[in-house]
C-alpha cells in the first residue's frame, strides 16, 4: 500500500487572509509533499526490507543509517508535512483550557512558551522544523530540528505541534521575513485543538 498525500481538513484557499496563500499551498503541499511522498514509494518499492513498514517505523530504522539516507530524510518529510498540515486552521490562534492550563504549568505563561516556541524556529540555521512536544518526563518543550528530522526519530517525546521554517515555507507570502511568518502562524493559524487533542491522548 503506497503513502499518499493526506487530505486537508480545509480548502487550499481557507488561510489565504491569515498570512499563507493558495500559492503557498499550492507549491508547498501539491509540489514538495507530493514529491517527497513519491521518493519514498519509489525507494519503498525497490527494498523489500522496507515494505509493510508505517512512516514512524521507516523512520525509525533509517535514522542514522547511511545507506538508508535517502528513506530517511522522504519519510520523515512525509510525516513532518502531515502533522504540519494537522497544526493548521482556519480557526486557529486560540489555546484551549487545558493545554493552556499545561503550558502555564510547564513554561510560566502563555507568553514565554510563545517567545521559546518562536527563537526555536528564529534560530533554527537553515532548513528545519519547531516542534512542541510532550518530553519523555511528562512535559512540555520546545525544541527544533535540521532537514528531515523528527523527534519521531530521536525520542524526545511526543509531538504536539509544529511548524515548518525550510524556506518553501514562507517566502512566497514573507519573503526572507522567517520571524513574521512564525508570529503569524503563532497567533493566527496554529491548530491549539489539535496539539491539546495529541496532549490529552498521550
Ligand atoms: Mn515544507
Amino acid at each position: 500500500m503506497a503513502f499518499e498525500l493526506p487530505k486537508l481538513n480545509y480548502s487550499t484557499d481557507a488561510l489565504a487572509e491569515l498570512g499563507m496563500s493558495q500559492e503557498t499551498f499550492e507549491y508547498h503541499y501539491g509540489k514538495h509533499h507530493n514529491a517527497y511522498i513519491v521518493a519514498l514509494n519509489g525507494l519503498v518499492e525497490k527494498n523489500p526490507a522496507l515494505q509493510g513498514k508505517s512512516l514512524e517505523e521507516l523512520i525509525k530504522l533509517s535514522h542514522n543509517n547511511a545507506e538508508l539516507t535517502p528513506v530517511f530524510n522522504n519519510a520523515g518529510q512525509t510525516l513532518n508535512h502531515n502533522q504540519f498540515w494537522e497544526s493548521l486552521s482556519p480557526k486557529g490562534g486560540k489555546i484551549p483550557g487545558k493545554l493552556e492550563a499545561k503550558i502555564t504549568s510547564d513554561f510560566g505563561s502563555v507568553d514565554t512558551f510563545k517567545e521559546q516556541f518562536k527563537q526555536a524556529g528564529v534560530t533554527q540555521f537553515g532548513s528545519g522544523w519547531a516542534w512542541l512536544i510532550l518530553g519523555t518526563d511528562g512535559k512540555l518543550k520546545v525544541t527544533k530540528t535540521a532537514n528531515a528530522i523528527t523527534p519521531v526519530a530521536t525520542g524526545e517525546g511526543k509531538v504536539l505541534l509544529v511548524y515548518d521554517v525550510w524556506e518553501h515555507a514562507y517566502y512566497i507570502d514573507f519573503r526572507n521575513r522567517r520571524p513574521d511568518y512564525i508570529s503569524n502562524f503563532l497567533d493566527k493559524i496554529a491548530n491549539y485543538e489539535y496539539a491539546e487533542a495529541n496532549l490529552l491522548s498521550a
